[in-house]
């Protein structure tokens, strides 16, 4: 298995993702700051030019909560994500789909755009980061006790937008998750590689 990535970008949540399974696989520098992302031979994996992408045999997937979500049903010994059927896969689904939210909030906050609520799908940035303070009120996962595939789609969101970019005022909610997020092995081994 082969994760595309290059440093300092949303492929860290991919290779965070495989360190926590602790299976084997190859890490491909892709990196954007030379282009690339934009060579044919990359083209052919991601038509969209960007990081990162998985590859798995025949398979190629792009888009960090797919990629993500294929890592937790690839290895399910890793329990990285509810079985179909638990109680809590419903939950789980809510939290990696709630991903493109976070895109849309931080987007929102880059361009000022204004929008009716009611009419944009996230709502606005507060509405969205408002709903994730509660979240992560009790904690100390989005799934109570359970760790899971959520977290790393929704934590690196949240860690991009608050620690590494600084786009997102800190909360007291959110520093307790990004501090327990950023304790765990597979994320400090991620980091290591020079991801995030
Ligand atoms: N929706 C994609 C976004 C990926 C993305 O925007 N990647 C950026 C780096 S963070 C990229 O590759 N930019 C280079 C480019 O577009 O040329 C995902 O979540 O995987």
């Amino acid at each position: 298995m082969q994760i595309y990535w290059s440093p300092r970008t949303r492929s860290f949540a991919s290779l965070w993702a495989l360190e926590e399974t602790g299976m084997p696989y190859e890490a491909v520098l892709t990196d954007i700051s030379i282009g690339a992302q934009k060579t044919p031979e990359y083209l052919a994996i991601n038509p969209m030019g960007k990081v990162p992408a998985l590859k798995d045999g025949d398979v190629t997937i792009a888009e960090s909560a797919a990629i993500i979500a294929y890592i937790a049903e690839r290895f399910p010994a890793a329990k990285l994500a509810p079985e179909i059927g638990h109680p809590q896969r419903g939950k789980y689904l809510q939290w990696m789909f709630f991903a493109a939210n976070i895109e849309a909030a931080i987007t929102q906050i880059f361009t000022k755009i204004e929008m009716p609520t009611s009419s944009a799908g996230w709502g606005s940035a507060d509405q969205v980061f408002d709903v994730l303070d509660k979240a992560l009120e009790t904690g100390p996962w989005l799934l109570g006790q359970r760790f899971s595939a959520a977290d790393i789609v929704i934590g690196s969101g949240l860690n991009f937008a608050v620690r590494a970019f600084k786009m997102v005022p800190p909360r007291p909610s959110f520093d307790r998750y990004l501090d327990r997020i950023s304790a765990r092995e597979a994320f400090k081994a991620a980091e290591k590689m020079g991801a995030v």
